[in-house]
């Protein structure tokens, strides 16, 4: 039986979309990051921090998937297998696609992900405050390369491999949903934005980010 871990105000929201896209039976149990709690030592339920957490995952973070003897932290190594073990097309039907969705996983972690959160946060926490604008001003340059290289892609296919839906198109646009409140920079990218509205009206992210949105802020 596969099991997640994790809170969907977190990156399990990947292993949860692909979840929903695959139609897999599973349990979720909502392990939410400790800093959001008032008083973790106290609370009742599992967290990041707790022993009982630990035990699964000595990382302390989220999301974790156990599927019999494997334990698989990192969502991106998530996602992977269980698209490629349980995903049929979602996942790759060559050495050659599991390659490429491997580089677009790594793509999305190593060049999107970081400087996509910071506009997140930024645009939460600092809002419109002078040190707010000139974070968000440099993460967004530093989105335009990976931004670019997609927009190229996204120019000529509708999907990032073997021209359908698959694991990478969640990996990547959960990367690049970060910065999406970032209205001027998205507009420079007319067909990463058109390929997220896409992904984005699919009824497994409706349902994910509904999950999501209903867990308290
Ligand atoms: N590279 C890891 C990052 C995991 C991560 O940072 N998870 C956050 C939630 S999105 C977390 O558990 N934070 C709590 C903490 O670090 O204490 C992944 O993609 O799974």
């Amino acid at each position: 039986m596969i099991t997640l871990y994790g809170v969907a105000r977190s990156r399990a929201s990947r292993p949860l979309w692909l979840l929903g896209e695959i139609g897999a039976d599973y349990v979720h149990v909502p392990v939410i990051q400790a800093y959001r709690l008032a008083d973790p030592d106290a609370a009742a339920e599992m967290h990041t921090a707790s022993q009982a957490y630990l035990a699964i995952n000595p990382q302390g973070q989220i999301p974790c998937l156990t599927d019999g003897d494997l334990t698989l932290t990192e969502s991106m190594a998530i996602t992977l297998y269980l698209a490629t073990e349980y995903g049929g097309d979602l996942g790759p039907r060559t050495a050659a696609e599991a390659a490429l969705m491997a580089q677009w996983a790594l793509h999305a972690t190593s060049a999107v992900e970081v400087p996509a959160l910071e506009i997140m946060l930024a645009q939460r926490d600092a809002g419109s405050t002078s040190a707010g604008a000139a974070t968000v001003a440099v993460a967004a340059e530093k989105l335009v390369r990976p931004f670019q290289r997609l927009e190229g892609h996204l120019a000529q296919h509708p999907y990032l491999v073997g021209d359908r839906f698959t694991v990478a198109d969640i990996n990547t646009a959960e990367c690049v949903r970060y910065a999406q409140g970032h209205d001027a920079l998205m507009a420079r990218f007319p067909a990463l934005s058109a390929w997220m509205k896409t992904l984005q009206a699919r009824p497994a992210f409706v349902q994910m980010f509904a999950q999501r949105n209903a867990e308290p802020a």
